[in-house]
């Protein structure tokens, strides 16, 4: 095992064409921050970097279509995503931009060193070309029909009805989707990391010498090296991004997966002129905190970049995460459907400690998991309220009220005491285990465990009974819980950082180490505490319930949309004018409304037809209520041949417009008329 000297700790970099939201800063940022604050607190040399990813075509895109520039798009969403970061208290060393002057320079040299070592294969391809454009697509912005089910609007890398992985070659009907244009061939040249040169490399080094990494890593990267590596282009026909720095190859930028991960490195040597210690040193220890989504690019890619480029170390580890779901469904930047940073703060004013904790307790280590405002609100009122918060708050204020603020003598332990004090002892070592094995969740059950330990103690002892008869023991009680409050104040600290700067203040702990935790004489006797001060609030019922409102409107608008972009049914055959006479149809008004008992979709119809009064069946009973249905007035096929459905008779059918999302909707005219009157 090496003995590390440092710690270079990276987040991937956010795509700076959106804010950030709950499942970047559960599968990512507050694991590194964790981290790091951990590190820190052991007074560990640690740098911990990121910055805004800001190349790439869907920043491209976006601008198009807002009519700016990407620049625009980068500098809107970089200012919004980093202030969200501050505020969730990510305590990154420096967190850089990769439109930066800088980046352009250290990744334009990095390529530049491997061109020059040979590293590269180039090879000349047809690529599709979009003539109005002027510019060659990515794979996403080639639309067409899908070759395996028919699907309109399939798109080049993968048909979304029917999930197949597609190649743009395979589509039919090729079309851009920026223009809308149809596609023509044109040769471009590019430059390959062959990979599969690197494999025998990769296998050793991953498979053999990081037996350690997590299985989800683990198992992508061995499926990943199993079906055979190959190269991978590092250059794009776009006119956003970093020039390649070659000659004759106007219009040609690096990959953004080949220049962001060079950002750790700009990142790093934007904040210190020491950076090759960081990158450059066999002692130091190097971690990427990513999801799931780019493990391939850092285990495989990167490491194969700094490799072939030399002198540089690799990752010891990559502890990738699942991702997060909202209320059971996939996040989405692109439908809206997100908890995002920036307005969780303004609805949970000064909460950030209560999302970090339930993003952590939550945290998708293993598998993915769902977020819900349910158990946000449940986690918040029972765990950080009612045992966290109660605990210190109860200790704090029993100490000003029996004992003037100070920290009142400990006197002969009792069983009870000794055990309190032993949490204390093994919730730093569990969590310092867990921490540094990469399980937050965990590490924070652990902290919890001693908030818990604590709240029960003052629950079972009773202090506030006791106090009239015997004030030595209570001395002694609350000694014990201040004990624990102060590495609360610790123990705490990587997770719930605003909280736990609270607890030490309360405590007049100016500033504590990792070091200080453990100790159950943390607070001397005589030490002066200060007033206690809230530390979580109750979330009431109608607030989540706004969340959870905000979200089913999301839901439904996405659904209207998806309907509204659904295709819909072709022609059916010709018929004659004779054939369409035959049909009897009048306007009716519904008198009155009944479910057929036993079935789901029936609804017994009265219906005034004009000629008569009948009963109509109609399989509209999932769509309606018998009340929405009386007083309407409908369009009814009144020659039908009455046809007899659970015994009742229907004399007729209503006629209904059926939306591309399966709901039904009543056909209406403009305004009431005469029951009776035909339709043709
Ligand atoms: N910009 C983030 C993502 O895939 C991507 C990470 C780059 S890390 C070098 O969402
Ligand atoms: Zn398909």
């Amino acid at each position: 095992m090496t003995e590390y000297k440092r710690y270079l700790v990276t987040a991937a970099l956010p795509y700076a064409n959106g804010p950030v939201h709950i499942g970047h800063l559960a599968g990512v940022y507050v694991p590194a921050d964790i981290y790091v604050r951990y590190l820190r607190m052991n007074k560990k040399d640690v740098v911990f970097v990121c910055g805004s990813d800001e190349h790439g075509v869907p920043i491209t895109i976006k601008a198009m279509k807002e009519n700016c520039t990407p620049q625009d798009i980068v500098d809107r969403y970089d200012a919004i995503i980093r202030k969200s970061f501050e505020e969730f208290g990510i305590s990154f060393s420096n967190y850089s931009r990769t439109s930066h002057e800088l980046h352009s320079k250290v990744s334009s040299d990095f390529f530049k060193t491997l061109y020059d070592k040979g590293e590269f294969v180039e090879q000349t391809s047809e690529q599709y070309y979009d003539e109005e454009a002027h510019q060659f697509l990515a794979d996403r912005y080639i639309m067409g029909t899908c070759p395996k089910c028919g699907a309109e609007g399939a798109y080049g890398d993968q048909c979304e009805k029917c999930g197949s992985s597609l190649s743009p070659e395979e589509l039919i009907n090729p079309v851009s989707k920026l223009s809308g244009s149809a596609l023509v061939k044109k040769p471009t040249k590019h430059w390959y990391l062959p990979l599969d040169k690197h494999e025998e490399f990769l296998r050793k080094w991953i498979l053999e010498d990081h037996k350690e990494w997590k299985s989800n890593v683990y198992g992508q990267c061995k499926s990943w090296l199993d079906s055979g590596l190959h190269p991978r282009a590092v250059s794009r026909d776009l006119d956003w991004g970093v020039p390649l720095p070659l000659p004759n190859t106007e219009g040609k930028v690096l990959y953004v997966w080949f220049d962001a991960p060079i950002g750790y490195i700009t990142s790093t040597q934007e904040c210190t002129q020491d950076w090759e210690k960081y990158w450059k040193s066999e002692d130091t220890k190097l971690v990427h905190f990513i999801g799931k989504d780019n493990i391939v690019f850092h285990c495989i890619v990167f490491p194969v970049m700094l490799k072939a480029h030399g002198g540089y170390i690799l990752p010891d580890n990559v502890p990738a995460n699942e991702f997060l779901n909202l209320e059971g469904d996939k996040i989405s930047t692109s439908r809206n459907w997100a908890v995002w940073l920036n307005e969780y703060l303004e609805d949970f004013k000064d909460q950030q400690d209560t999302l970090r904790y339930v993003l952590t307790a939550n945290a998708p280590e293993t598998k993915d998991n769902d977020f819900t405002w349910k158990d946000f609100q449940a986690r918040n009122n029972n765990e950080l309220v009612a045992i966290l918060g109660n605990f210190i708050n109860r200790v704090v204020v029993l100490t000003h009220k029996y004992f003037g603020g100070k920290v009142p003598a400990q006197g002969q332990l009792t069983e009870t005491d000794k055990q309190a004090l032993q949490a204390i002892v093994e919730a730093k070592e569990n969590i310092s285990k867990n921490i540094e094995n990469y399980r937050f969740r965990d590490a924070l059950k652990d902290a919890m465990q001693l908030a818990r330990v604590g709240n029960k103690y003052l629950t079972e002892t009773e202090p506030w009974k006791l106090i009239k008869t015997d004030e030595a023991r209570v001395a002694t009680i609350l000694n014990v819980g201040l004990q624990i409050t102060a590495n609360c104040g610790i123990l705490f600290e990587p997770f719930l950082p605003f909280s736990a700067k609270k607890i030490l203040k309360m405590m007049n702990l100016a500033s504590a180490t990792w070091d200080d935790a453990g100790n159950v004489n943390l607070m001397e006797e005589g030490k002066e505490i200060a007033q206690a001060e809230l530390l979580f609030r109750k979330i009431e019922d109608s607030e989540v319930d706004a969340q959870i409102e905000r979200l089913k409107k999301i839901k439904a608008e996405q659904e209207t949309q998806a309907a509204m972009n659904a295709p819909v049914a072709p022609q059916k055959e010709t018929i004659t004018y004779d054939d369409f006479a035959k049909m009897d149809i009048r306007m009716g008004t519904i008198l009155a409304a009944e479910r057929v008992p036993k079935t789901d979709k029936l609804m017994k119809l009265t219906v005034n037809v004009g000629i008569d009064t009948r009963t109509v069946v109609s399989g509209i009973a999932e769509h309606f209520t018998p009340e929405e249905c009386v007083g309407r007035q409908v369009c009814v096929l009144v020659n039908l041949k009455p046809r007899t459905m659970k015994n009742i008779e229907s004399q007729g059918m209503i006629l209904m417009a059926e939306n591309a999302d399966g709901t039904l909707h009543f056909i209406e005219t403009e305004k009431k008329i005469k029951d009776g009157s035909a339709i043709s």
